[in-house]
């Protein structure tokens, strides 16, 4: 398959930093990382990924902002266009050993996001998008699963980390969820979660708080799968409100709808 020229410069940035990745997951899997610092050693793995990735597109697209989780905004000449990147996403998966993790590209161009690209090295997927162009797994054409009710649907989400979101009302969103669906995943890489939903593989998913690294991209890939994706409002404000709901428009309406609801007694 041809891709464009912007997305083969994140497909390359992508995959450099995924052999990274891999060789530094390879470490944490034969148990070489002293006991004493893995999660030193992890940061590590990850700001050498992020730095590949900045060298990579810096060189390809001189004078683009970046957005990087490790580094936070990084201003550039050109106004227009700025790169949102997650060098590792599911970084708690990597640290253990479980091969769900990704690295996520996009590019923000006037504030609208065109292109993204999520990459689990690991299982070797590449999922690319580009707005107006479709999304695509290696070669192959992606399309939201087409289960409309929710009593069918496999939903994804994530949990809050200790000290973060309100496990309150998660706990009764999950209880609403689970009362209502086939069945909730919770596989630790939001990334890879929305790239799953455009593959068909989830039917939905919901998540707080998420940053707009962990999502730029996933967001254009469920949207050209022909997914619907919004805030927890129905709104398009993912980055501002750091919710993000997601599906085909039939199970995105109705998880909507149950993560409104208040507890019904059993
Ligand atoms: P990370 O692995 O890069 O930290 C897991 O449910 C998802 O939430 C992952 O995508 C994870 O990204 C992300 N995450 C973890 N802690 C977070 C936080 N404090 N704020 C926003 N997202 C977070
Ligand atoms: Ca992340």
């Amino acid at each position: 398959m041809a891709r464009s020229a912007l997305l083969n410069v994140m497909v390359q940035a992508a995959m450099k930093a995924g052999r990274s990745l891999s060789r530094d997951f390879g470490e944490v899997q034969n148990l070489q990382v002293s006991l004493k610092g893995p999660s030193d050693y992890v940061s590590q793995a990850d700001r050498k990924a992020e730095e590949i990735i900045h060298a990579e597109l810096s060189r390809a697209r001189p004078g683009y902002a970046f957005l990087m989780e490790e580094r936070g905004a990084v201003d550039g000449e050109d106004d227009q266009h700025r790169w949102i990147v997650d060098p590792l996403d599911g970084t708690t998966n990597f640290l253990h050993g479980i091969p769900i993790f990704s690295i996520s590209i996009a590019l923000e161009r006037q504030g609208q996001i065109v292109a993204g690209v999520i990459y689990n090295p690991a299982m070797d997927e590449l999922y690319t998008a580009e707005r107006g162009g479709g999304a695509f797994m290696n070669d192959r054409r992606l399309r939201v699963a087409g289960r409309t009710k929710l009593s069918d649907a496999v939903i994804g989400t994530g949990i809050p980390h200790l000290g973060r979101g309100h496990h309150g009302n998660y706990l009764v969103e999950l209880r609403n969820v689970m009362g209502e669906t086939a069945g909730v995943r919770r596989m630790g890489s939001a990334a890879l979660d929305l790239a799953y939903v455009a593959a068909g593989r989830l039917d939905g998913f919901w998540e707080e708080p998420l940053a707009p690294w962990d999502t730029a991209a996933g967001i254009l890939m469920v949207r050209e799968a022909g997914g619907f994706v919004t805030d927890k409002k129905g709104g398009n404000d993912m980055f501002g409100t750091t919710t993000v709901v997601a599906g085909n428009e039939a199970i995105h309406r109705a998880l909507l709808k149950t993560l409104k609801k208040p507890v019904t007694p059993r």
